[in-house]
């Protein structure tokens, strides 16, 4: 089935397609590096709003296992693995988020603690499509953010990718984020 974009009031949103997240990295997702091509593809496709979002954290961030918190030492600011995947055309990204960035406050969701809401309001936005990493962490806080934002939502399912910390982490994000109306479509089903 093919989607077609309204450049006008259509935006993608590719969230933390960042070294750190890709295999080699510090948190790698598994095939992290895979969902790139896609996402260059349909940043390609003209005309719409493109913002990334990127995981942008203090080197003693509370969610580093150092402080107590459950993840390897990631993303931090301005470090070579918090850029984004060498592969990734970021040329074409209009806007970038970075979220996550104060020691005390751990931010999945590129909604939170963000002007990313006001952004795409402002810009007249009503639908966002929602790709990158980490299917079971970022992409679906994100999404599900967006909904509660009050946009159409449609995650590219070929372009997400997940950490999968416990088996069917990814299976039950795909499901929380259907049951909050959320829709999802494959790239190569993507027209503008
Ligand atoms: C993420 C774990 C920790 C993500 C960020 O981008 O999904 N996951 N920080
Ligand atoms: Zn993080």
């Amino acid at each position: 089935m093919s989607t077609t974009i309204d450049s006008r009031t259509g935006a993608l949103i590719v969230v933390d397609v960042q070294r750190d997240f890709c295999p080699g990295g510090a948190l790698p997702v598994p095939e992290g590096d895979q969902v790139v091509p896609a996402i260059n593809r349909i940043l390609g496709l003209g005309g719409w709003l493109t913002v990334a979002t990127r995981d942008w954290h203090p080197q003693d961030h509370c969610s580093f296992a150092p402080q107590g918190g459950i993840w390897p030492v990631h993303c931090v600011a301005g470090t070579p693995g918090a850029a984004f995947h060498p592969g990734l055309h970021a040329m074409k990204i209009r806007q970038i988020i970075s979220k996550a960035r104060t020691r005390d406050a751990e931010a999945y969701s590129g909604f939170q603690g963000t002007e990313l809401a006001a952004l795409l309001k402002g810009q007249g936005i009503r639908r966002a499509f929602v790709c990158g990493l980490a299917t079971d962490y970022c992409v679906k806080a994100t999404a599900l953010d967006a909904r509660r934002e009050g946009f159409d939502v449609v995650v590219l399912e070929d372009a997400i990718r997940g950490v999968e910390v416990h088996p069917g982490d990814c299976a039950k994000a795909m499901d929380e984020m259907a049951a909050a109306g959320i829709t999802f479509a494959k790239t190569a089903d993507l027209a503008a």
